[in-house]
């Protein structure tokens, strides 16, 4: 699509069109009515926030770019971290989560103000930039749908005593993280441990992310025009690590920088190296979720049920027809087991992913649309969920920092830049040693191991690849 473009200067106005299709959100009508504020409208289906359990709501983070016109060079626009200067018109408003590092807000989430279901449809939006100088500028308005994790208690391990899976000491019971304090590993009651040496974790520090805190996380993997979206706004210099172009195993990404294309844009991406993730991540103001997360994501502050899977029962439909395919509503006429969960969880029929969402349909129960207990979809399956595993130094060495909205320009361009995030700057290697404290959750496409796609499951609690797998990306929370 064609980016806007205005010439800012004192009080030049310019009303030019686009929008942006991200699965079913859509941003229109963006313009700037003065120097300092961006107007647009959204919309997007199936909005909710409920009052009783998972007592959350969706979201839709919104992060702005800008090209110089002089340069051609794209950078991130910072936005007022003061809510009063932005509006949302109703049933919408905004939240700014007061995280960022810098004064100024990279980017703002907006929800619905009150408890309520349903679409959201051209809510007008008014948003106060900061920090903008006199100069010729195209603007991209992004957003990406959340959903809202509570702060709330949970727990760690599903009472199997499997040997990868967390437990409390050396008991079978699962491990309640009830805090973000510091958590010891060891044999004894109150601390945490495997069955398996093999897979003990290392202690985590206080600000090692939990999941005891609120968090947002992507309501989806990341896709085909996601990944697309951010190669084509980078730098010539940047693209260069980061440049993907694949077309098997059912991806498709063709093209030259900077007009990459691709033809399966609501699909979720394999191929991400670790590094590819982090850049995407710091680009997008997010930051990788831990894997303690992972688990409090998909099984919410309910009692752990046995080898359980995202959706909550020990029973799995695989997606082995496809339906639609290619299309906005690619989808699976595979027939769901009663009391199973509709995933991509293996490599019978369909050679690779499917579109994020596939299995969500709008009277579909969690059950069929493979959901989560918040409502994170393909959290088993499709697309592995690669995140910040607690098996060495490095990965208990995150602290949570935000990206920025940009990656490094020099010395090494195209990279994540945050301090804490682990080994950001990982090769593209085979090598086992290449990606320290990256660990891979819940299954994918490719999975030939039966309990890989389970919530507990820790088989790659330490898996230092930072290589571009055909099953292999993730998402971001903040
Ligand atoms: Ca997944
Ligand atoms: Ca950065």
């Amino acid at each position: 699509m064609k980016p806007i473009n205005f010439l800012i200067t004192l009080f030049v106005v310019l009303s030019c069109l686009s929008n942006l299709l991200a699965n079913n959100l859509q941003i229109t009508n963006v313009n700037l009515p003065n120097d300092s504020t961006l107007n647009f409208n959204i919309s997007w289906e199936n909005s909710w926030r409920v009052g009783v359990a998972p007592n959350n709501h969706d979201a839709a983070w919104i992060f702005i770019k800008r090209r110089d016109c002089a340069s051609g060079q794209w950078s991130h626009v910072d936005l007022s971290s003061t809510p009063a200067d932005h509006s949302a018109a109703a049933p919408l408003e905004v939240y700014i989560d007061g995280k960022d590092a810098s004064p100024e807000a990279k980017g703002l989430f907006l929800r619905r103000a009150a408890v309520g279901v349903g679409n959201i449809t051209n809510a007008a939006i008014s948003i106060r930039l900061k920090g903008l100088e006199i100069g010729e500028f195209d603007f991209r308005v992004f957003g990406i749908e959340m959903v809202q994790i509570p702060e709330e208690s949970f727990y760690l391990g599903d009472g199997t005593g499997g040997s990868t899976v967390y437990r409390d000491g050396n008991t079978f019971n699962p491990f309640l993280v009830s805090s973000e304090d510091s958590i010891n590993v060891g044999s004894s009651v109150g601390s945490l441990s495997t069955a398996s040496t093999s897979y003990l974790p290392l202690p985590l520090p206080a600000a090692f992310p939990k999941g005891y805190a609120q968090i947002y996380c992507m309501k989806y993997e990341i896709t085909h025009r996601q990944y697309v979206d951010f190669m084509n706004l980078l730098a010539s210099d940047q693209i260069i690590p980061r440049n993907i172009s694949v077309t098997v195993s059912r991806h498709n990404i063709t093209g030259a920088w900077p007009n990459k294309a691709t033809l399966v844009p609501h699909r979720a991406m394999g191929y991400l190296g670790w590094a590819d993730l982090l850049a995407y991540l710091d680009w997008s103001a997010l930051r990788p979720m831990t894997d303690l997360e992972f688990e409090k994501i998909c099984r919410g502050p309910v009692t752990p049920i046995a080898n359980e899977y995202a959706w909550g029962t020990n029973l799995v439909s695989n997606a082995t027809v496809v339906v639609n395919d290619g299309t906005p509503t690619e989808g699976s006429s595979s027939p769901i087991t009663p009391g199973a969960g509709l995933a991509k969880l293996g490599t019978a029929g369909i050679a690779g992913p499917l579109r994020v969402g596939f299995a969500a349909k709008t009277a579909t129960s969690r059950l069929e649309a493979g959901a989560t207990f918040y409502g994170v979809m393909e959290m088993t399956g499709n697309i592995h969920e690669s995140v910040i595993g607690t098996r060495a130094p490095l990965g208990v060495a995150f602290t949570g920092d935000l990206g920025d909205g940009e990656v490094t320009k020099s010395p090494v361009p195209g990279f994540a830049d945050v301090s804490s995030w682990p080994s950001k700057n990982a090769p593209l290697s085979t090598s086992s040693s290449s990606a320290p404290g990256k660990c891979i959750k819940g299954g994918a496409w490719t999975s030939t191991l039966a309990g890989e796609g389970k919530i507990s499951d820790r088989i790659y609690a330490n898996y230092p690849y930072g290589q571009r797998y055909n099953s292999q990306g993730g998402r971001g929370v903040r």
